[in-house]
């Protein structure tokens, strides 16, 4: 696919996005547990994922997807569609606001098109790999804010809890050089946030792609950084930590105390 093709099928990507989220913006929905308490489905992001599912895949030939739900889990291919039906689903079964659908567009393990779509603010972010990334048309880009300044989004490792303790003592060590911290609930859109440069630095210790993917061509795009573990470039396929930053003095100085707290024999994906 050329720049121009990209383009017109972020348009299309958009379109879908926004008649998935009228499906289930005041719906009513079931809620059923997944593995443990903390890990809940509602039947609105089955109808979502279903729905996206059916209106993307003509879209691009050979596709594959990879999607929170329902076990779906491309095997190798060119192309691959990596689908949060709901990011923040906690969130959307409470009736709090933070929750976002989330598309992206992989090729070759690299993100080529990521939309972002706020369910209830009905704002979309958007990035084109090379394209420049936008809300709702606005050209977007990162703070200058200085990591000092910085508020860090972070959570504390909802399904792994075992990894609670580490994230405690990293978060804390940031939060003492940095201004103050955020938990919206929502990776999607708070990575979304760091690239409209609402916020300046992010960290989650192990997390999907289907929650980051699209978001992270949104703050690549916006000059933003966002690695895995120790700097490790991300490759869409696997759950990783992420470390992410306005600029690249933050993400290392943010990488450093990760690694003071974690080392890579520690670490497991
Ligand atoms: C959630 C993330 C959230 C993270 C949770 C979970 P879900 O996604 O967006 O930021 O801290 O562990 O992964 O499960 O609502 O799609």
């Amino acid at each position: 696919m050329n720049n121009t093709e990209l383009f017109e099928l972020k348009d299309k990507i958009i379109e879908i996005v926004k008649s998935a989220a009228a499906l289930v913006k005041d719906a009513r929905f079931e809620i059923t547990q997944k593995d443990n308490v903390s890990n809940i489905v509602t039947s609105s992001d089955i109808a979502v994922q279903h729905f996206l599912c059916e209106k993307l895949s003509p879209l691009v030939d050979g596709a594959g997807f990879y999607c929170e739900e329902e076990d779906m889990r491309a095997a190798e291919r060119e192309y691959i569609w990596v689908i949060d039906p709901i990011d923040g689903t906690t969130n959307y079964a409470r009736g709090i606001p933070e929750c976002a659908i989330s598309v992206a567009l992989v090729r070759n393990k690299k993100a080529v098109i990521g939309v972002v779509y706020d369910i209830h603010k009905g704002d979309v972010f958007y990035a084109v790999a090379g394209g420049g990334a936008y809300m709702n048309g606005e050209r977007l880009s990162v703070s200058k804010k200085r990591f000092e300044e910085g508020l860090i989004c972070t959570a504390m490792c909802l399904y792994r809890k075992d990894l609670a303790a580490v994230c405690r003592d990293i978060i804390f060590d940031a939060y003492m050089q940095c201004n103050d911290f955020r938990r919206f609930g929502g990776a999607a859109l708070e990575i979304c946030y760091l690239a409209a440069g609402r916020c300046e630095l992010y960290f989650e210790i192990r997390i999907f792609p289907w929650d980051y993917a699209a978001a992270y061509l949104v703050l690549e795009e916006a000059g933003g950084v966002l690695t895995g573990f120790d700097c490790e470039t991300l490759t869409f396929d696997k759950p990783t930590a992420l470390i992410g930053a306005n600029c690249a003095q933050s993400h290392a100085r943010l990488n450093q105390i990760v690694l003071n707290h974690l080392d890579k024999l520690s670490y497991e994906e």
